[in-house]
């Protein structure tokens, strides 16, 4: 089903020098039964040699028709958005949220494919769970489950702009695996497609091209943070729920970032400290890598030199506007 490479390149050695893992280039063979314009043509994608034997697991997974799945490049608004999403779907059950981590109520689908590992607990986890599901994934069209596009399950997708996303990831990738390399490292190679799941440029566009559709919906990062009480209201309407403006407003306290990063069960630490026993570090809650670092729009500005900066809005131009997305290449 799929043509898999490895990738090999001074950047990659570079990379895996600094701690990183090795990659594999990875692109569908069979035709995937979505709706998008035939014009567009798949590529590959960038995953960790880890992903090659579990590929083909993945992307026969079973689901059910009403889970619903949260997509996302990675840093993005993934864990905002499963939080919004999953307490949208549960009545706001503010009880469980407080006591029950989100990686536990929205798993990771493709975390065991992502890292070093034996298990296949995550599978297990997921067809013990009640319905309806909030399944967390970052996997582009090609990789994810052929079922999800048979069944029409709903996928809400969050784009956000890839200057904020890259520095999230940084410093994702030294607060939370052996990388040391340097940020100028790390930004060449996640441009240059040499990163986990990169392309960003080809999964958002491939997301844009099928946001029409009834089981899709398409947010962006900067419109949460610009009005969060209409995009739940958006949302909400998507999932066909219906709550009072009063608990709407209480929806809007409970996923400031204040607050999540305030709850041990929302602020997803849960995942940083399962990514701390891959590499065998110590997780001290005070000193370690805090999961919600500053959840800010343009943050970049701060962190990235002007060369990538314009570097970065010039392939997005080229790249977006002949879609007819035009975000992402200026400030944010
Ligand atoms: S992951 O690891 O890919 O699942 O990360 P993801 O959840 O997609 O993105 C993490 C970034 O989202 C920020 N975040 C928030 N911002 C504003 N409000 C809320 N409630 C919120 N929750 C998470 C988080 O801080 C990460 O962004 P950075 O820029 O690193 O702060």
């Amino acid at each position: 089903m799929f043509r898999i490479e490895d990738i090999q390149n001074p950047i990659v050695d570079n990379f895996q020098r600094n701690g990183g893992s090795g990659l594999i280039s990875i692109l569908p063979l069979d035709n995937i039964p979505v709706d998008i314009p035939n014009s567009w043509k798949y590529k590959p994608t960038c995953m960790p040699v880890e992903y090659k034997s579990r590929a083909e697991a993945f992307a026969n997974f079973k689901v059910r028709k009403d889970d619903i799945w949260i997509v996302t490049y990675p840093k993005c608004g993934t864990t905002w958005t499963q939080e919004m999403t999953w307490m949208l779907m549960n009545d706001l059950n503010f009880d469980e949220a407080k006591s029950v981590d989100i990686t536990q109520r929205s798993i990771y689908f493709e975390l065991e494919g992502m890292i070093p590992t034996d298990e296949w607990k995550h599978f297990d986890l997921l067809n013990e769970q009640k319905s309806p599901r909030v399944i967390k994934s970052h996997l582009p069209i090609s990789l994810l489950p052929r079922d999800i596009w048979r069944k029409k399950c709903k996928i809400i997708y969050v784009a956000r702009d890839f200057k904020d996303a890259i520095i999230s990831f940084y410093h994702h990738f030294t607060g939370m695996t052996p990388y040391k390399g340097s940020i100028e490292e790390f930004i060449e190679g996640i441009l240059t497609d040499n990163m986990i799941y990169c392309s960003y440029w080809n999964h958002v566009l491939e997301f844009w091209l099928i946001r029409e559709q009834p089981n899709i919906l398409f947010l962006t990062f900067e419109d949460m943070k610009k009005d969060l009480k209409t995009i739940l209201e958006v949302t909400s309407k998507f999932l066909k729920k219906e709550y009072t403006e009063k608990q709407i407003c209480s929806l809007v306290e409970h996923l400031s970032f204040d607050n999540m990063k305030k709850h041990s069960t929302c602020n997803n630490q849960g995942l940083v400290k399962a990514l701390y026993a891959v590499s065998n570090y110590e997780y001290n809650e005070k000193t370690s890598f805090q999961f919600m670092r500053k959840g800010q729009v343009g943050g970049y500005k701060k962190e990235m030199s002007s060369s990538f900066i314009d570097r970065i809005n010039l392939k997005t131009k080229e790249l977006f506007e002949p879609y007819g997305l035009n975000l992402y290449y200026g400030d944010s």
